[in-house]
């Protein structure tokens, strides 16, 4: 997976990259970051790329010339890299309060892809003219306001990284997780046995694997049908663990 990120803010993305399990994913290779900074793409001396809005109101605009030679700049770099043309579309992404909401459906999605661009917009907005011409994809990742696209950009990298073959240490944990069949995640315990008098679940030291596997699954469809009801309408539940979990 080949992220490309065009931003105001390189280092905010570089930072949070490079910590925790993405900087590692990227510095053994199962992942690569190319953050270009639009301004670098800037049409006058002061290395300004916003201007006031057509119309009037609040706020300034990014203007459409320096974030389309930012783009041209990213596919220049993608076709060397391949040595041509790969003849696929690559995806943008545009995000934006206004896009559709990113859910783990679309993470697995675009985890499929080879390159993925995100631009990142600030101030009002961006000329809506080269959204036009360069956005395959608006997305938003909930309804509230943020400053800039540059958080939702790497919760977005963050969620897809981890289902990149070889990112996570086992190809099962990214499965078994929360939200895969839309079931939570039971808890888990660790040492000490007990803790501020609280003791850990009998069954969990148990040794009996069966066991200790249906009660996981119970937890995780307990704690799914209290904290989150509307996502055990689309889980994969047996009818007997429908009927179960409607009795408790
Ligand atoms: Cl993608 N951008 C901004 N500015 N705010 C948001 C968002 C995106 N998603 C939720 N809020």
């Amino acid at each position: 997976m080949n992220f490309h990120v065009m931003t105001l803010f390189p280092e905010m993305i570089r930072q949070a990259m490079g910590e925790s399990i993405t900087g590692r994913a990227i510095r053994e290779g199962y992942i690569s970051l190319d953050v270009v900074n639009i301004r670098d793409f800037a049409e006058n001396k002061h290395n300004r790329v916003d201007d006031y809005p057509y119309g009037g109101g609040a706020g300034m605009v990014m203007q459409a010339g320096p974030v389309y030679s930012c783009y041209q700049s990213v596919c220049e770099g993608i076709r060397k890299e391949q040595g041509g043309d790969s003849g696929r579309k690559v995806r943008v992404i545009y995000l934006t309060p206004q896009g559709k909401v990113f859910h783990q459906g679309m993470a697995q999605e675009l985890a499929q892809e080879e390159e993925l661009v995100f631009l990142c917009g600030h101030y009002e907005g961006i000329d809506e003219r080269v959204l036009e011409k360069i956005v395959t994809d608006p997305v938003s990742i909930g309804d509230y306001v943020l400053t800039g696209g540059e958080l939702p950009a790497l919760v977005m990298m963050d969620a897809i990284s981890r289902l990149v073959p070889g990112v996570l240490n086992n190809d099962l944990s990214a499965e078994t997780e929360s939200f895969s069949g839309s079931l939570l995640e039971y808890p888990q315990y660790t040492r000490p046995e007990e803790w501020m008098g609280e003791k850990v679940p009998p069954v969990l030291l148990s040794g009996h694997h069966k066991n200790i596997a249906a009660w996981y699954r119970e937890q995780s469809i307990l704690r799914t049908a209290r904290l989150r009801p509307d996502l055990l309408e689309k889980a994969e539940l047996t009818p007997e663990e429908r009927e179960w979990v409607k009795g408790q």
